[in-house]
């Protein structure tokens, strides 16, 4: 049996990980790959938007057409977990139902890409991807 913190610490990290897509805090090196769909060693707006959306089926667990808390189930008794789940629902939440449908997903606020594409040509490279992770796992330690 795992000591509770240590429990909480890891159903956060399980929870979180799959509407990391809505984060700001980079993606890991497969995650670029899997955007870059020309290759071409960076990610376009579109490469991106089409990367996010795809995952929506992936975080729809329940597969009623919309992201809510109830694709986590496993967060129901992890405050911690509600709040940020409910952080990143909000953020693409455009109509304020509680509930990120496919057409919100794909029309959100990019806020990881803008904030990666530090010279503002309209792509992101793995190296202003890794950036932002670097500041970002700086900001967690
Ligand atoms: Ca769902
Ligand atoms: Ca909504
Ligand atoms: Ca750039």
């Amino acid at each position: 049996m795992h000591s509770r913190p240590f429990s909480i610490a890891v159903g956060l990290v399980l929870l979180a990980n799959p509407i990391d897509v809505l984060a700001q805090d980079g993606m890991s090196s497969s995650a670029f790959d899997g955007a870059d769909a020309n290759h071409d060693g960076k990610i376009s707006k579109p490469e991106f938007l089409a990367a996010r959306t795809q995952k929506f089926d992936s975080i729809d667990k329940n597969h009623d057409g919309v992201i809510n808390r109830g694709d986590f189930p496993r967060a129901a008794n992890h405050q911690r977990a509600l709040a940020a789940i409910d952080a990143h629902i909000a953020s693409a939440d455009a109509n304020h139902d509680g509930a990120i449908s496919r057409a919100e997903l794909s029309q959100s606020a990019t806020p990881f890409f803008d904030r990666a594409d530090a010279n503002h040509d309209g792509f992101v490279t793995r190296a202003e991807s890794n950036a932002v992770r670097q500041a970002a796992q700086a900001r967690r330690q």
